[in-house]
């Protein structure tokens, strides 16, 4: 069976074609800083948004239109495993992304719903060889079920926190099967509603235990990946414990596993914590955390979390730049945390947002690099901060300064700063270089 007989395959034809189903900037063999952009980009394709998604939301029902319509049960998720390679085949997207639930139906018992998943898994496998996909991450899920009303590995009920556990120990084992070169932890229910009924500290501490337990059976089955904890402030819960990228380095800090573990930061959960995309891509980048990014945009006139295919080209520049400065993103990608519009529900539109986004990151890429290589803003940031490489500065820096000696310094001295940070100035240059690079 051809699941999508309209398109034959997406490639590269340049910024003058008009074809809607051709790449105007991203061209995968394209060498820039001495990598193919599909090397730098390493795009995956989200198996909830793209495979799975129905587009109910809380006012209506389903509206997508898809080739597996008409199944259930196991078929439907072997029909979706069929239409998912071939998706994957014609976009020429190397990787794809899931959690447990969305590639299996479950059963009635963790036994059975393990059973549906060894048949799935097998197969992703065989497609996984034929094709040369690759798997970039696995995650759990373990906010959708009704027994996780309360958290998973945060829920008051001990029974709860088991399942959770058990839930982890099968993914780890898929993953290792299946060579995931990351594994993903994103909070789902793990935060509160209020505090009148939370034992925060437990919550925190239990928290760190399934992700040491995490730790520890990865090392017992000899699974490699990159383990990745994926920041989101709010929603589902008021308030979600990974909230952003400075609270979970000093959660994993605190509970001694920062070394195990990097960061997935997503765009917009940054812009729902107050931040922009590429404020988290820096802190996680300086504080040597940046491990993948789930690329997607949000709504600034909307307070939930929309995944909307990334377009918005200032972003996708500056947070290629942070990418760039991290040496590139190692064994993480650019997974499209990314979903269709409800209304927009014919399969060809899952090729109209990925080729959407692949080409406005691929855009950001070769301007970011081109801004790197001219030096554009680290010029601009090395005399801003000169006055410490020598004088004062190098002492405060160098730790040999004191409050007295600070003190004497500046007693009788005018200290004022008539200096411009130039921000208008700056802006003007990314216009232009946003315009201009080739
Ligand atoms: C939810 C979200 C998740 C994670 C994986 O907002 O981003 O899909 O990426 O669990
Ligand atoms: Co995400």
């Amino acid at each position: 069976m051809m699941y999508f007989p309209d398109v034959d395959g997406v490639v590269y034809e340049g910024k003058n074609s008009n074809n809607p189903l051709a790449f105007k900037e991203y061209n995968p063999n394209q060498v820039i800083l001495g990598k193919p952009m599909s090397d730098h980009l390493r795009f995956a394709v989200s198996y909830w948004h793209t495979f799975t998604l129905t587009g109910s939301d809380p006012f209506g029902l389903p509206t997508m239109l898809r080739p597996w319509d008409g199944y259930s049960g196991l078929d439907l998720a072997k029909k979706r495993v069929e239409g998912a390679f071939e998706f994957l085949t014609k976009l020429g997207v190397d990787y794809f992304c899931f959690h447990d639930r969305d590639i299996a139906p479950e059963g009635a018992t963790l036994r059975e719903t393990n059973k549906n998943l060894d048949v799935i898994v097998s197969m992703i496998q065989d497609y996984m060889k034929s094709t040369g996909k690759k798997l970039l991450w696995n995650t759990q899920n373990m906010f959708s079920n009704p027994r996780f009303v309360h958290g998973a590995a945060t829920s008051p009920y001990s029974d709860v926190f088991a399942y959770s556990a058990a839930q982890v120990k099968k993914s780890l084992e898929i993953a290792k099967e299946l060579g995931a070169e990351n594994y993903v932890f994103w909070g789902g229910r793990e935060g509160y509603e209020t505090l009148l009924n939370t034992d925060l500290k437990l919550e925190l501490d239990n928290m760190a235990r399934l992700l040491q337990m995490a730790c520890d059976y990865a090392d017992e089955i000899g699974f490699k990946g990159q383990f990745l904890l994926e920041p989101k402030p709010k929603e589902p819960t008021k308030h979600q414990y990974d909230f952003d990228a400075a609270a979970a380095i000093a959660f994993l800090q605190n509970y001694g596993l920062k070394d195990r573990f990097k960061l997935n930061i997503e765009a917009n959960h940054a812009m729902l914590a107050g931040h922009t995309f590429e404020h988290e891509l820096a802190v996680s980048r300086i504080n040597g955390m940046l491990g993948s990014v789930d690329a997607n945009q949000g709504d600034s006139l909307l307070g939930w979390d929309t995944d909307e295919f990334p377009t918005d080209l200032y972003s996708t520049t500056l947070a290629m730049v942070e990418v760039l400065k991290n040496g590139g993103l190692h064994s993480g990608g650019l997974n499209f945390d990314s979903k269709v519009r409800r209304g927009s529900m014919t399969p060809v539109d899952l090729f109209y947002g990925h080729i959407v986004g692949m080409d406005s990151f691929a855009r950001g890429m070769k301007v970011a690099a081109k801004l790197i290589e001219d030096k554009v803003f680290d010029d601009v940031v090395a005399t801003r901060y000169a006055s410490y490489q020598s004088g004062v500065g190098k002492d405060i820096v160098e730790g040999k300064a004191t409050l007295k000696s600070l003190e004497e310094y500046v007693i009788d001295k005018d200290v004022k700063v008539e200096t411009s940070g130039r921000q208008e100035l700056l802006l003007a240059k990314l216009n232009q270089y946003l315009l201009n690079v080739e």
